[in-house]
């Protein structure tokens, strides 16, 4: 049977900390499924629309080599729900969320990796204003 890997994330403006994070999940299992925040939960999480929309954020992640399959995270609420839909075996998610997601070990392996340092959307958005 091959083991399906399920994480999250907004992933806007897309960074080496995001693909990171995806090469380390797919080499976890067989078949990396991504789940992709929408822009509604992105506003109602960040208090912010992400730079990048969700069909652009979708279009990017869909493209990357380890990636065999995106969907449309429209609440953190269902995360047992997706995580039963796709069949996952573990899901992964960065130390930022570590002990978060605790809860769903009993329908998965829950896996945390360490994130990619002194690199983040926000910091991104700050640089680029600040030179701009
Ligand atoms: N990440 C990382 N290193 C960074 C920045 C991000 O490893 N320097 C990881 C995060 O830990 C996360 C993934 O990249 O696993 C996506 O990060 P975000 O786009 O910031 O995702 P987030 O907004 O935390 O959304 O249901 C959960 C949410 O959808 C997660």
């Amino acid at each position: 049977m091959p083991r399906t890997v399920i994480t999250f994330g907004t992933f806007d403006v897309f960074h080496v900390g995001h693909l990171r994070v995806i090469e380390r999940a797919a080499a976890q299992g067989d078949r990396l499924v991504v789940g992709v925040s929408s822009d509604a939960l992105n506003l109602s999480k960040k208090g912010r629309e992400p730079v990048f929309s969700q069909s652009e954020r979708i279009e990017i992640v869909s493209a990357l080599k380890p990636v065999d399959e995106v969907f449309v995270e429209e609440s953190l609420e269902l995360k047992r729900h997706y995580i039963e839909q796709y069949a996952a075996d573990v899901l992964v998610m960065g130390d930022d969320w570590a002990g978060r997601f605790d809860e769903f070990g009993d329908v998965c392996e829950v896996v945390y990796l360490p994130r990619t340092p002194a690199i983040s959307t926000t910091a991104l958005i700050e640089k680029i204003s600040a030179t701009g």
